[in-house]
């Protein structure tokens, strides 16, 4: 039964302090945060391999972090961990264990979970199954129907399905083998149709990634593709060399015409959005190579390490999630940025927006109370330079507090020109501009010195003021190999771990996509002929009879 909140996470003492600590500090300005603090940088940043997290341009001093800390202990936040490490089944809502991390785990050392079962084996044999296959595509071993080596996979999947995949081959396109990969999600038929056109069906792997094999999507996508390649005068029997599906689902994909050993099983304990690391990152691993994608496996694993066992107030995951909510619960802040200066990882904004807004977009706790704080923030942004000419102007001098993510690698992985030092110098600009701003009296000497006359100066002196102190993280990483990207992606995944710890949500179910789902279903049945309907609401009816009335009718 639902009830109002019992105000477990307001009524913690630490939350408590933290309300009265923002109250002290919330109008002062980093500016006065930095000179009052010599060792700030030092004091406010965690090196970690070939990860450096700066955070000291936030509006926090120590006794903030040491209250924060205080409510990550108060809140759970080392019990959860040691609870998801363990295999307990933390997933309540839907009765499972939460394994990503054992995906990546030591695949030597058994990962033993609370029911008493070792999951590595069965990880370890898939694993095999997708190094073989792999393998024999690189070789040519493996062909298409006529003979010829494969030179695209088209991956077919929706959301955890699709996002984390296609993030990850972007972003190590630089290392990618000479195969071309597309990847096909939305249901509209611009998305199959425009990727067919640019493939050749003899020389084409579909990968069918649906860990339920249910999703409408999905199989209408997959449908759509095995009839343009039946359709190309292959027959049903080349249908096993070029079709292969990745499920926990394995009699219904059987039943779509998969192969059997053409299917690459994973679990109902990888939740969709987590999933990467499991055989939904066949697409990654055909794309990169099987080293390579045991090298991202590797990062991640090495950041679940230092996630595990690092005190709190040095841990990169727990420092993220804890200034997360001191923005979110304390400031008010509704949305966060990330902002990856870094070409390679455009599609990371839109993958964490999964990540976090399915996890942690929730109202009501683990135990069906109705929250009395703001949960999981908007999540946006884009690749930097480019956000620079576009939405840059909010965060300079808009109203509200939007605190962000900058990502940048210290080396290139093109060195051409000077591209990179302009690159970083924009990084670092940025996020100086972000915390210092420029006051009044500033603004005025530069126009002084521009020359302009006192009238002139009068009129433009708002518009060139900047009141500065938007928090930032800057995030560097060495470069961008699979390994530090799967830290990258670890980092994050556990971050948003922490914040729906002491949100005290389950970050593993995603009921919220399903009433939406449902009433697709009825509309679907609903457009099918001509006549008007007089069922849903006003607007809804009046929209479906006017699209009725408007498409145009078979001839
Ligand atoms: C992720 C969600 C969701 C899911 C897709 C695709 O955590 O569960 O995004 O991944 O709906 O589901 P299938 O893999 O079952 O097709």
């Amino acid at each position: 039964m639902m009830t109002e909140s019992t105000a477990r996470l307001t009524a913690l003492p630490a939350w408590q302090k933290l309300k009265a600590h923002y109250e002290q500090i919330s109008d002062t300005h980093m500016r006065e945060l930095f000179a009052s603090q010599s060792n700030r940088f030092e004091d406010f940043s965690i090196a970690w391999e070939d990860l450096f997290l700066d955070y000291s341009k936030n509006r926090i001093t120590e006794e903030t972090i040491q209250l924060l800390v205080e409510l990550a202990t108060e809140g759970g936040v080392p019990e959860a961990i040691e609870s998801m490490f363990q295999g307990e089944k933390i997933n309540t809502t839907e009765d499972r264990e939460v394994l990503h991390t054992a995906l990546r785990s030591d695949v030597n050392k058994p990962f033993i979970i609370a029911n008493g079962d070792d999951v590595m084996p069965e990880i370890q044999t898939v694993l095999e199954k997708m190094k073989g296959f792999c393998d024999a595509i690189h070789s040519g071993q493996s062909t298409g129907y006529t003979g010829k080596t494969f030179t695209s996979v088209v991956n077919i999947g929706i959301g955890g399905s699709d996002l984390g995949p296609h993030m990850v081959v972007n972003a190590l396109k630089f290392y990618q083998k000479d195969i071309d990969v597309y990847f096909v999600s939305n249901v509209d038929d611009a998305d199959v149709s425009e990727t067919l056109k640019k493939v050749d069906p003899e020389t084409t792997l579909f990968i069918i990634a649906s860990k339920t094999f249910t999703t409408w999507e999905t199989l209408t996508n997959a449908h759509s593709a095995r009839e343009w390649f039946l359709r190309s005068g292959a027959d049903e029997a080349a249908l096993s060399k070029h079709f292969v599906a990745i499920s926990s689902n394995i009699d219904d994909a059987v039943a779509f015409g998969i192969a059997e050993e053409n299917i690459f099983e994973f679990w109902d304990w990888v939740g969709g959005r987590y999933s990467l690391w499991s055989a939904i990152g066949l697409s990654i691993a055909i794309a990169i190579g099987f080293s390579k994608f045991s090298e991202l496996l590797a990062g991640a694993h090495a950041m679940d390490k230092h996630f595990r066992e690092t005190p709190l107030e040095k841990n990169m995951p727990v420092i993220l999630g804890l200034l997360g909510i001191w923005y979110n619960n304390f400031f008010g802040a509704d949305t966060q940025a990330i902002i990856p200066y870094d070409q390679y990882l455009e599609y990371l904004p839109s993958y964490l927006q999964q990540a976090d807004m399915e996890s942690n977009g929730k109202r009501v706790t683990k135990h069906g109370e109705v929250v009395d704080y703001s949960t999981g923030p908007v999540i946006w942004g884009t690749t930097g330079t480019n956000g620079q000419h576009a939405y840059f102007q909010l965060l300079h001098q808009g109203t509200r507090l939007i605190p962000a993510d900058f990502i940048a690698g210290i080396e290139s992985l093109n060195n051409v020109g000077e591209h990179h030092r302009l690159l970083i110098a924009n990084f670092l600009a940025q996020t100086e501009a972000l915390v210092r701003g420029k006051t009044e009296a500033e603004a005025k000497i530069t126009l002084e010195q521009s020359g302009l006359g006192e009238e002139e100066i009068e009129m433009i002196l708002p518009h060139k003021v900047f009141p500065g102190n938007q928090p930032t993280n800057t995030l560097f990483y060495q470069k961008l190999t699979p390994y530090n990207l799967g830290a990258l992606i670890a980092m994050y995944e556990h971050k948003i771990f922490v914040q729906g710890i002491i949100w005290d949500l389950n970050s593993f179910d995603q009921w919220g996509v399903e009433l939406g789902k449902n009433l697709a279903k009825v509309i679907f049945e609903e457009l099918g002929d001509g006549k008007p309907v007089a069922t849903h609401g006003q607007s809804t009816r009046g929209l479906i009879n006017y699209y009725k009335r408007k498409s145009p009718k078979d001839s």
